[in-house]
């Protein structure tokens, strides 16, 4: 059993995805981030970055001890090696897939990230971090469709690539981008977001948290855009 430590976001969604395609039993943990239960020592003893994802795997296949991890590219290439699904075993291939995934996890995530902060969240709109941000976001989502012009997923087989980046293209109209320009991206997208597994996945995130994505409230604010290294001592101590 694997004990999922999870919120509805993105770097969640790509957890869930990848456990409902393989069909491994998981028993999720909710984090309600804006409440602040990302900072209760339960969790940091897992994600010590005090950000959902983090999974804890009871049956290494070392049969050792549990494993935990966190960070959703960690968690993701864990898993992959773990069941052997959605990574190429071919040294070609599953770099393909790697260099894919720590792809989405320091480019598109960071910047959609920040562009949705600086667009949708800030209270005071800057234009010059608002162009900034949703520009290199336009750009990465540039990349994605001159890649998928000759190969159906990312790294050519559906694989842990296509899960890391499709929950960061979800939500391409609040990120101030226009699918219709991607083309490639568009066909692609269509095709994730129709697998069973991915509509499973959103609708556990609809059960969990009914709440529509990207409302923040005023508490909430406070929890999520006022950290400094003083939330983490607080927390740990
Ligand atoms: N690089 C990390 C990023 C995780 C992350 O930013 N998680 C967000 C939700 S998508 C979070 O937990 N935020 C809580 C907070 O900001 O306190 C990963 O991919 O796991």
């Amino acid at each position: 059993m694997i004990d999922l430590h999870y919120w509805t976001t993105p770097n969640g969604h790509k957890i869930t995805i990848f456990l409902e395609e393989t069909g491994l039993p998981y028993n999720i943990i909710p984090v309600n981030i804006g409440k602040g239960e990302q900072f209760k020592s339960n969790f940091l003893a897992v994600s010590p970055n005090n950000r959902i994802p983090a999974i804890v795997d009871h049956a290494p296949a070392d049969g050792g001890k549990p494993i935990s991890i966190f960070e959703s590219g960690a968690i993701l290439l864990y898993l992959a090696d773990k069941t052997g699904k959605f990574i190429a075993r071919d040294v070609r291939g599953r770099t393909e897939s790697i260099q894919w995934l720590f792809w989405q996890m320091g480019n598109l995530g960071p910047m959609a990230g920040q562009n949705n902060h600086f667009s949708n969240y800030a209270v005071e709109k800057l234009p010059y971090a608002i162009d900034r941000y949703r520009n290199e976001v336009n750009r990465l989502y540039g990349v994605l469709d001159r890649q998928l012009a000759d190969r159906t997923f990312i790294a050519g087989d559906y694989s842990i690539a296509d899960m890391a980046s499709y929950p960061w293209i979800v939500p391409h109209e609040r990120q101030g981008q226009k699918l219709a320009d991607f083309p490639n991206l568009k066909r692609w997208f269509e095709a994730v977001r129709a697998r069973p597994a991915v509509v499973q996945a959103y609708e556990k995130a609809k059960e969990i948290n009914p709440n529509p994505p990207g409302i923040r409230t005023a508490e909430e604010r406070a929890i999520l855009f006022g950290q400094t290294a003083a939330s983490v001592r607080a927390a740990t101590r």
